[in-house]
């Protein structure tokens, strides 16, 4: 039985040698201390146009869109082709309807209707669609929020996504728990095309960084930390990157985006393990995963100890690494199960291997979401299991001759929810 948090001050400093009453509290505090979700791609709807939320847009998830391939003899290209509308309709029916919908992503789904009274076992979306439409965007996006128990969250933000760029240069103020954080992809993981870019927008760069590259390039980025006051600037790389390489990136990375970190303050959050276009008729649905590099992150903590780095790793097989480089560098801090990680198995074993090596020096997770309303799911199901990770752990604690008190509980979510990304990164008060 849940009991509200006021009932609650009193029991606040006792120490919690029963068991249930133990799990009690971590369920308690775990499910109702607002997290900061670190990394995002979802805009609030100041962003005219880029702000998704509704039953279509949930229902074309690449997640889901990756799922329907494997229960449909439909070709990808006939899938592009459809509307929307039509393909929600099509994963519906296919991984709702004509299937259980077991999958994690699917049962994302499940969560976020049930979370609006909807009808998890309808034939069609029609009544989904029509609750959809009728919600107001403002308040929908404070409901969803609060069913979240989310605070703030921080957007990814392409300077090179035109849509994008001209909605930040034409002024547009974010709703204040919206966040940017400047993504790079573009700028690292495709110069050749971003310098073209960059030399039609006036910047004076060679794809040899030669002549004026550098200065021209960190005028760039003073230009877009001025415009979007990132919280930090951000990049996902492949599989096989290297580091130190003797790849553009390389120099890019060295001689133009650290120092601009370093000169601004901000962190460097580094998404490692992601290998694109595996299948590219499937588009964003198409991406892979490779084991990383996990030293290269550390040669980079080492030659940057000013720099503060968030890292997050694709494969599984690597989150062991990540846990003893973040035990080597105070300028590490790991965030999140990304991705493909984001299931309640592996969500569970990230969990409880970084308390064992990190205690509670970690971001637990993010949402990643794309979609307003997939906020209420990914964190639903993530509180449930990183609840009893963290129970476990206290309990392992009190048999070992130490009770814990719910202030203490409160104070380690807190730090795990909030505390940590806070102390992190500035500007964010
Ligand atoms: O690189 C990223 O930020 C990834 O999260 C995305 O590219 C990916 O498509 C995604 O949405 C994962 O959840
Ligand atoms: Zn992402």
């Amino acid at each position: 039985m849940m009991i509200s948090l006021v009932e609650n001050q009193a029991v606040q400093a006792e120490l919690l040698t029963d068991k249930a009453k133990l799990w009690q509290q971590v369920e308690l505090a775990v499910s109702k201390t607002p997290a900061i979700d670190v990394h995002t791609h979802v805009l609030p709807p100041e962003f005219k146009g880029l702000f998704l939320s509704g039953i279509d847009e949930l229902l074309t998830y690449h997640y889901l869109i990756a799922e329907t391939f494997r229960s449909t003899d439909l070709t990808p290209a006939c899938f592009w082709r459809m509307t929307k509308p039509e393909r929600a309709d099509l994963v519906w029916k296919t991984l709702f309807v004509e299937n259980t919908p077991l999958s994690e992503a699917a049962r994302g789904i499940v969560s976020i209707l049930n979370a609006f009274d909807l009808d998890t076992r309808a034939p069609n979306l029609d009544q989904a669609r029509a609750f959809f439409s009728s919600q107001k965007p403002g308040e929908h996006l404070d409901r969803v929020l609060q069913i979240a128990c989310v605070t703030d969250l921080v957007m990814t933000n392409d300077p090179f996504h035109e849509q994008e760029a001209q909605a930040w240069t034409a002024g547009v103020i974010p709703d204040t728990r919206f966040h940017a954080s400047l993504r790079l992809d573009s700028l690292l993981n495709d110069w050749p095309a971003a310098a073209e870019t960059l030399s039609q927008k006036d910047f004076i760069v060679e794809q040899d960084l030669s002549g004026k590259s550098h200065s021209e390039l960190r005028r760039f980025l003073d230009k877009w930390i001025a415009r979007m006051c990132p919280l930090y600037m951000a990049v996902s790389l492949p599989a096989d990157f290297k580091y130190p390489d003797d790849d553009v990136r390389d120099r890019l990375i060295r001689e133009v985006v650290l120092p601009s970190a370093s000169e601004h303050g901000l962190s460097l959050a580094v998404m490692m393990g992601v290998r694109r276009g595996v299948n590219p008729a499937l588009r964003a649905a198409g991406d892979g995963l490779g084991r990383a590099d996990v030293s290269a992150l550390e040669r980079m903590c080492v030659e940057h100890p000013n720099v503060r780095f968030l890292a997050t790793v694709l494969s599984r097989e690597n989150q062991h690494e990540l846990c003893v480089a973040a035990r080597k560098f105070n300028n590490l801090m790991p965030f999140g199960c990304w991705w493909f990680l984001n299931n309640p198995s592996i969500v569970s074993e990230i969990t409880t291997e970084r308390l064992e090596l990190l205690g509670p020096s970690f971001v637990p997770q993010h949402s990643d979401v794309r979609v307003l309303e997939h906020l209420i799911y990914k964190w639903q199901h993530s509180r449930v299991v990183i609840a009893a990770s963290l129970y476990e752990t206290y309990e392992r604690l009190l048999d070992s001759g130490r009770a814990v008190t719910s202030k203490e509980i409160l104070r380690d979510v807190t730090r795990m929810f909030s505390g940590n990304f806070r102390d992190w990164v500035v500007g964010l008060s």
